[in-house]
């Protein structure tokens, strides 16, 4: 009987510690192994550490909409990418409390906020916090994505009760600068260290199907598990094909690898929460099923997502009857 490689039966490392657990090797022989091993490895680490029939469900709110001066090659919100999208400007604080109230009755236990920005602006960051503090008041878990943060701004929104920020390295640092120009690996690290000093926790992890190669899936995910500490949470997103964009005719990703580095982010990162997040309309009931059999656990729920389309809650609730899947109750407030 072929035996899996044994590399994730090292000591669970321990928080802070400071020298890198995964190597790439290691990581690719478990991505390479027969998929029954990869898959059943990934499921035996998910149920050490997780209900497996429990998948945790958040919900996203574009709060400012499209111009982004960024010009990542996936985005429908970039400015130098003609999409078509109508931009507009923050929302109202009323507004994103009103959203995420509808959001909670419907079984959310996160609430995500996007902007298509750059990074904050100091005008911007009143509302902000507003924003986050009436959210929390919900009763919820928030988040926010709204691009690069200084340690400054990183403490403010964790004091106004911000519990995590995401901010994705998206693939390999290798293969980076084919798909965004106007910041570097680097510039994203510096934000993901100055979320964690603040003390929020991480939402950190990339988007598949970009022309990629299995190198690079790899070294996102042994980046992503050698941070100082890994991400609470890693969402894996499938490139949503838009037009206009410079990846709006990527050939789509084979299921099977896209099953795989679900799998493999499962073993890198036994204690987070991975997301089976963007591209869910064009997954079959069993693709979505065999990502959460190789360890994915939470999802984005609503029928959309921050401008494109999610499968609505009619047909994720049909998807978790069929698979005896309920959803994850909150955390108890902190
Ligand atoms: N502007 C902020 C930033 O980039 O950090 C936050 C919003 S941005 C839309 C959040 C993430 O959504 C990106 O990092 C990317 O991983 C994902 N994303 C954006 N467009 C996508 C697409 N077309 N398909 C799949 N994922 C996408
Ligand atoms: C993440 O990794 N995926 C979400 C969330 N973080 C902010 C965003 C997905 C966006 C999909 C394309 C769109 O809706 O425009
Ligand atoms: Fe702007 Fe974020 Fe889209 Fe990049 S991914 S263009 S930073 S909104």
């Amino acid at each position: 009987m072929p035996v899996p490689p044994e590399t994730d039966t090292l000591p669970p490392r321990e928080a802070g510690a400071a020298e890198a657990r995964w190597t790439r090797d290691a990581a690719l022989a478990l991505y390479e192994a027969p998929f029954n091993d990869l898959l059943f490895r990934a499921q035996s680490v998910h149920r050490q550490n997780f209900d497996p029939n429990r998948v945790q469900m958040s919900r996203l709110l574009s709060i400012k909409t499209g111009g982004c001066p960024e010009d990542c090659g996936y985005c429908s919100q970039s400015a130098h990418h003609a999409t078509g999208l109508k931009a507009s400007k923050l929302m109202e604080v009323e507004r994103v409390v009103a959203e995420a109230r509808k959001a909670r009755d419907a079984g959310a236990t996160r609430y995500c906020m996007g902007a298509a920005w750059r990074s904050p602006k100091s005008r911007d960051m009143d509302a902000l916090l507003a924003m986050v503090a009436g959210v929390k008041g919900l009763g919820m878990e928030t988040c926010m994505t709204l691009g690069m943060l200084d340690l400054d701004q990183a403490r403010q929104l964790k004091e106004a009760g911000l519990d995590y920020y995401n901010h994705n390295i998206d693939t390999s640092e290798r293969y980076y600068g084919e798909v965004i120009t106007t910041r570097s690996f680097a510039d994203r690290l510096e934000t993901l260290d100055n979320v964690r000093t603040s003390g929020m926790k991480v939402c950190c992890g990339g988007i598949l199907g970009m022309g990629e190669g299995v190198a690079d899936r790899v070294d996102m995910l042994v980046s992503l598990a050698n941070l100082p500490e890994p991400p609470e949470s890693v969402p894996i997103n499938m490139l949503i094909p838009i037009g206009g964009t410079p990846l709006g005719d990527a050939a789509p990703i084979d299921p099977i690898d896209f099953v795989r580095t679900i799998a493999l982010a499962r073993i890198l990162m036994p204690r987070a929460h991975v997301r089976l997040s963007a591209g869910r309309t064009e997954m079959s009931d069993e693709m979505q099923a065999l990502c959460f059999f190789a360890g994915a656990n939470s999802i984005f729920v609503g029928d959309t997502l921050l401008t494109a389309d999610n499968p609505g809650e009619d047909k994720d609730s049909a998807l978790f009857r069929k698979l005896g899947i309920a959803p994850m109750e909150a955390p108890a407030t902190q």
